[in-house]
Formats: structure tokens, C-alpha cells, sequence
């Protein structure tokens, strides 16, 4: 088989790249390792900067979201029983959506079975031939039969465990990265949020978020030790130590109810320099991740389908200076994405071990962003997204 743009990984990027190049008469064909009902199952993203509400309009699938997001103005921020709130409309005139990231891979499922794109669920053994040669292509194996895809470009869009990062040599591939030392139990219930605003809470007790996905579906986290599993957590101490850690007030009004998912997440910064070798290009947390305070990860995966999809569609009209300039372009937006998630899990986490002059140094973080204007101006700018 043929086909312009291989796109490896059907998870958002994949998805959104495939969409929007499809919009522009470029052809692709998507590799998914899963089945489409495994990708649905995964209960992830929550928050969509404008950023990625404009992608998502721009590939001709932003009608539901659009009729059932939810718009917020402002976030609250609480440290032990202290809270203020950053009005992202007052410092930007902008705000974010809330639209889980299963409700938008949802839609672009739709979208791309409407048009008869072809996606490849269950493709096995995906492997990448030739991506710095002008013979680039794609090898896989369905129903235990090898299959080939010839291309003018490949996308790498297969997340942190793909293939498509390995494929770029060691003598060229740079990463950084950190890992934290604790992750995040969420859960999700079928119960009214406790806020009509996200509140970001830093306690003694450590991290916690109170989200959600519509008036009766929340979304909670809780910082936890890496050493926990979900099997740990009965469903009463999970919200008995979310009271602990979020301001008596919330703590009160929160109504709590079966949880109907519950997992842990590792947290982690990570970032390889350079997103192109050749004909290969990495997408999304294929090339970075985040840790999740901040709401990163999705949205700086649709500003590199961004730069990505421009630039292809320049490429088509005999220009290549947006895939030239690709890697650069995309990675001078990351690394800030990176900064402001590193910032604010420093911000509202407790690290085992922290000195008393550590935890004085957080205190007067939060205290100066309490007070001065400018900061929570660079908290809504970051939050609601940079521009691109
Ligand atoms: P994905 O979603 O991992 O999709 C990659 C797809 O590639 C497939 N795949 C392969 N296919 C073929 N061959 C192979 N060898 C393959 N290997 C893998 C996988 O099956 C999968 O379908 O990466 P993508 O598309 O780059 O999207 C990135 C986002 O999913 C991720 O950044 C966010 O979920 C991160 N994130 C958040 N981001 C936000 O912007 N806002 C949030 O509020 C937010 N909350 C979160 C999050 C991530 C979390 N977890 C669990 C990591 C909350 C959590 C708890
Ligand atoms: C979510 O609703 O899942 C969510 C929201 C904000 C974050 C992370 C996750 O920073």
C-alpha cells in the first residue's frame, strides 16, 4: 500500500494530524496498536486550551464540543485551609474548556469513519524502515500476516512507549528527563464536582485536584507514594484523605458516591531533541510529557500537530520551510509547557525528605502568587496556553 503521511499511534495526535491533513486532500493511513474500545477506555485529559478548541473546529469536529464543553473563567488555588482564585479571563481575556480527552478522541473516531479514512486497529510489530532515506516505509502485522505502507512521511504519534521515538539513533536523539517521586490516584464518580472551578490543592498531606467532566461526573486526584496501587485504596479512604487535603469549606460540600474508575498515574517531565530525523516526525508525548498539574499534556500534543500539520500542507505547495523549521518550532513552545508543569507540581506537591526550609520556600511561593497580580498573570497565561 501507498499513502502520503503514515501516522503511527491512534490516540489525540494521531487523530487530530489524520483529520486535519484529510480537510487539506493530504492522505494518511493510522496504525493502532489497541482496538478502538481499549483508546476510549483510557480515562485521561480533561482540560483543552483554545489552542486545541481552534484545531479542533478547524478539523470540522468541534460541533459537540462546542455545544457540551464547559467554559472556565478562573481556577482556585488552595494551600491547607487558604485559597484564592486566578480569573484567566481578567489576565487574558481568554479561558479554557473543559472536554475530556475520551470524549475528543470520540469525535475524531467519528469523523474519520465518516470519511472512510483508513485507521489499522490491532497492527502488531510496527516498524519503522528507512525514515532517512527517500525509500521511507512502515512494516506491521495483522491476523499474523506482514503488511508494508510506502510514504512520503511518517508521524510519529504513538505516546511514551511507542516505537517511533527508538527509531531515531542514539548518536542523534538527546532526552532529558525527571521523574518524580509520587504519582496520582484518580478517580472518577458520578457525583456533582464539588466546584463549579477546578481547585488545585497543596496541603501537609500532599497533592490534590478536584475536577471534572460534566454536573454529574467528577474527576479527583490525590498525590500518592509510587509504592501504592489502586487495590489499596477502598473508596472511603480515598475520600476521606481528599477532605484532608482541601479546604474545610469544600471539604464539607463534597458529595461523594462509588467511583467508577480508579488509577494511578506515574508523574514525570521528559523531552527528546530533535522531534525530526529524515522523513520521521514525533507528535505528543511520543517526543514529551508532563507531569499533569497544569494541564499540558494534550494541548502541547495538538500544538505540535499544529506546527506538523502546516507545515506538511506547505510541503504539498512546494514549500518546506515549516518542516524544516518543524523541530525548533515545536520544541521552543514545549520546553515552556515543561517549565510551567515542573513549576506548579513543585509549586503544591510535598517530596518525601523536604527540608523545613523547602517547605518554607513553597509557602512563599504560594504566598507571593496570593498577592501579586503579575504572577497570577503568568499563571493564566501559561494555563489558558501560549500562543502559536
Ligand atoms: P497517546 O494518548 O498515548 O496515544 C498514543 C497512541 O499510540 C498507540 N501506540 C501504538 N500504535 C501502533 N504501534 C505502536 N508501537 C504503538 N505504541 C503505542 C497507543 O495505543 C495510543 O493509542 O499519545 P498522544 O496521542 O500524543 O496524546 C497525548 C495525551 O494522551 C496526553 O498528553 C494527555 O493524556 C496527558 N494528560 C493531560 N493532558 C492535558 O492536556 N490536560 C489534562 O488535563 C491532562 N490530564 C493527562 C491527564 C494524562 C494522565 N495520565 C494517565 C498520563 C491526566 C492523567 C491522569
Ligand atoms: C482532569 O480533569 O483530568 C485534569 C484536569 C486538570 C489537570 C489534570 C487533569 O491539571
Amino acid at each position: 500500500m501507498r499513502t502520503q503521511i503514515c501516522i503511527i499511534g491512534g490516540g489525540p495526535s494521531g487523530l487530530l494530524l489524520g483529520q486535519l491533513l484529510h480537510r487539506q486532500g493530504i492522505e494518511t493511513v493510522i496504525l493502532e496498536r489497541k482496538t478502538k474500545d481499549y483508546v476510549l477506555g483510557r480515562i485521561r485529559a480533561g482540560i483543552l486550551e483554545r489552542g486545541t478548541v481552534r484545531l479542533m473546529r478547524e478539523a470540522g469536529v468541534g460541533a459537540r464540543m462546542d455545544r457540551e464543553c464547559f467554559v472556565h473563567d478562573g481556577t482556585v488555588i488552595s494551600y491547607g485551609d487558604e485559597e484564592f482564585r486566578i480569573d484567566f479571563t481578567e489576565h487574558t481575556g481568554s479561558h479554557v474548556v473543559v472536554y475530556g480527552q475520551t470524549e475528543m478522541t470520540r469525535d475524531l473516531y467519528e469523523a474519520r469513519e465518516a470519511v472512510g479514512a483508513p485507521i489499522v486497529y490491532e497492527a502488531e510489530g510496527v516498524t519503522i524502515h528507512g525514515a532517512d532515506t527517500d525509500a521511507a516505509h512502515v512494516t506491521y502485522v495483522k491476523n499474523g500476516t506482514e503488511h508494508r505502507i510506502d510514504c512520503d512521511f511518517i508521524a510519529g504519534c504513538d505516546g511514551f512507549h511507542g516505537v517511533s521515538r527508538q527509531a531515531i539513533p542514539l548518536s542523534t536523539r538527546k532526552e532529558y528527563e525527571k521523574i518524580y517521586p509520587f504519582g496520582w490516584l484518580g478517580v472518577l464518580s458520578e457525583t456533582p464536582p464539588v466546584h463549579e472551578e477546578l481547585i488545585y490543592a497543596g496541603s501537609e498531606r500532599g497533592f490534590a485536584l478536584c475536577s471534572m467532566r460534566n454536573a454529574n461526573l467528577s474527576r479527583y486526584y490525590i498525590q500518592c507514594a509510587l509504592s501504592d496501587s489502586p487495590a489499596d485504596w477502598t473508596d472511603a479512604a480515598f475520600w476521606q484523605e481528599l477532605r484532608r487535603r482541601i479546604p474545610e469549606e469544600h471539604a464539607e460540600a463534597l458529595i461523594t458516591g462509588p467511583t467508577i474508575e480508579k488509577s494511578i498515574a506515574p508523574l514525570r517531565s521528559f523531552v527528546t531533541e530533535p522531534m525530526r530525523w529524515g522523513r520521521l516526525f514525533l507528535c505528543g508525548d511520543a517526543a514529551h510529557i508532563v507531569p499533569p498539574t497544569g494541564a499540558k499534556g494534550l494541548n502541547t500534543a495538538a500544538s505540535d500537530v499544529h506546527y506538523l500539520y502546516t507545515g506538511l500542507t506547505q510541503h504539498y505547495q512546494g514549500d518546506d520551510e515549516g518542516l524544516d523549521r518543524y523541530s525548533e518550532r515545536a520544541l521552543s513552545r514545549v520546553w515552556k509547557a515543561e517549565r510551567f508543569s515542573w513549576w506548579m507540581t513543585n509549586l503544591l506537591h510535598r517530596y518525601p525528605h523536604m527540608s523545613e526550609f523547602d517547605i518554607k520556600m513553597q509557602q512563599a511561593d504560594v504566598a507571593f502568587l496570593k498577592s501579586n497580580t503579575q504572577a497570577q498573570s503568568v499563571l493564566a497565561q501559561n494555563y489558558i496556553g501560549l500562543p502559536y
